[in-house]
């Protein structure tokens, strides 16, 4: 069966029939479930913590922040990205009082089962010492008990640094942060040695207690294991403002990893991308517009413009924001459908709303015949990206989809909206 119709009349460059996009038996049993994430958003009150979750994932203006109020506690909320990722975001107010519950009393239950730590520290902060005490005590709790979690910083409020002196200010701040960290967890490391080592001493104390006794000696109690001497922390930094794209850059790399059937996308788009002939493929969440795949061919990778991709969120974002303001729809509502931008004699592109999650970018050299028979070709796609719109419907419809349905079929079952659920939403305000 062709997955892609040739639609230019006359032998236009995009004609696809190679049958390569689709879910083969394979692809489709790579299909992973639901996956929840927890996400810890930490840092001293006031350092853009909310702002950043608020434009993100609830379309709010980077202006409308200066109103959002200080977040008291835990202020969590459940984000669905894509049909089957949920991300539970735990917005930690930053108040020291908070911060020392969240150390002793809540240490457990906030961090066990972390998948990601998103650490922010506000650049303009006087008081980089304490922050950086506090940043340690923090990574110290998250590798007791949240070893495997990714951690993100962000050096946040980077507008407020002359432009001139912004890359030397962020390096300084990563080696004080990586420095930093290595500390954290050569304390747990400690911690968990010294403790052993009265462990151990209490037992062989017992040990002869209960021979004298004439008593059996129990099993070794087990502590679990110190955090090894060359403990690699996975972590990433980015400078980031809300003023600016910096801020897409580091949500979607942040994101990028949690996606499930990352490679299943990746690969279809691949073969989408050679099928029509283009330079370039984006694939945006349809809230967020945080950049979820992208495909380049080898001509795009000549472009220099390596922060193309979260300009094109951001862009997208505000010519949302813009039709929300002139249709007076609200901000979350699904502004438009369809964008088409043909710049002459060098390039053509088009952003088309692409399964119920997603919109995707086509870029494109430039000629009417090619570009709308990537539109139709695009079109023609769409079914074989159901999968991004909800999880599999159980092993039977993975197992039994064998050739991949076709379109107006969805051999993957339920379909979900990507929508921003938890206590504040709606048109509300994330902190009230
Ligand atoms: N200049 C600047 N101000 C920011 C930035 N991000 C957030 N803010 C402002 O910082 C203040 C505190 O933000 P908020 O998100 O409430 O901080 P939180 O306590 O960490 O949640 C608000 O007035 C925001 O407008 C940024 O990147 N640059
Ligand atoms: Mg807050």
């Amino acid at each position: 069966m062709s997955d892609l119709e040739t639609t230019t009349g006359s032998g236009g460059p995009a004609g696809v029939t190679d049958g390569s996009i689709g879910g083969g038996p394979t692809t489709q049993t790579q299909l992973k479930k639901v996956k929840k994430q927890k996400v810890l958003l930490m840092g001293k009150s006031g350092s853009g913590k909310s702002s950043m979750r608020s434009i993100i994932f609830s379309n709010y203006l980077a202006r409308d922040t200066r109103r959002l109020g200080a977040t008291i506690d835990i202020d969590l909320s459940h984000v669905k990205f894509l049909g089957n990722l949920t991300l539970n975001l735990w917005d930690c107010g930053g108040q020291e009082a908070f911060m020392e519950n969240y150390l002793s009393q809540q240490r457990a239950h906030v961090f066990s089962n972390v998948g990601v730590l998103i650490y922010v520290f506000d650049i303009e902060s006087r008081d980089v010492e304490r922050d950086l005490a506090t940043y340690v005590n923090i990574i110290s709790a998250l590798v007791q008990y949240s070893r495997e979690a990714q951690v993100f910083v962000l050096i946040h409020k980077m507008d407020l640094i002359p432009p001139q002196m912004r890359e030397e200010v962020f390096v300084q701040r990563v080696a004080l942060v990586r420095k930093k960290t290595a500390e954290a967890v050569a304390i747990v490391r400690k911690g968990f040695l010294s403790q052993s080592q009265s462990q151990s001493q209490q037992q062989s104390q017992q040990q002869q207690q209960q021979q004298q006794s004439g008593q059996i000696s129990p099993t070794a109690t087990t502590t679990s294991a110190p955090p090894p001497e060359d403990l690699e922390i996975d972590m990433q930094l980015f400078a980031t403002s809300i003023w600016d794209q910096s801020l897409y850059k580091a949500w979607a790399s942040i994101i990028h990893d949690l996606v499930p059937n990352l490679a299943v996308i990746e690969t279809q788009l691949a073969s989408l991308g050679v099928a029509i002939d283009a330079d370039e493929i984006l694939l945006f969440e349809r809230t967020s517009f945080l950049v979820v795949s992208k495909w380049t061919s080898r001509e795009g990778d000549n472009n220099p413009y390596g922060d193309r991709f979260e300009r094109m969120s951001n862009i997208l974002k505000s010519w949302k924001h813009t039709c929300s303001k002139f249709t007076g729809t609200p901000r979350n509502a699904e502004q438009f459908s369809e964008f088409e931008y043909k710049m002459g004699s060098q390039f053509s592109m088009f952003v088309t709303k692409f399964t119920t999650n997603t919109y995707i970018l086509v870029c494109m050299p430039p000629g009417e015949a090619r570009f709308n028979s990537a539109k139709l070709n695009v079109a023609a796609a769409r079914p074989w990206f159901k999968f991004l719109d909800g999880p599999p419907a159980g092993a039977a419809a993975a197992a039994g989809g064998g050739g991949g349905g076709g379109p107006g079929q969805n051999p993957y079952g339920a379909v979900a909206g990507s929508y921003y659920q938890g206590g504040e939403h709606g048109m509300g305000h994330p902190d009230s």
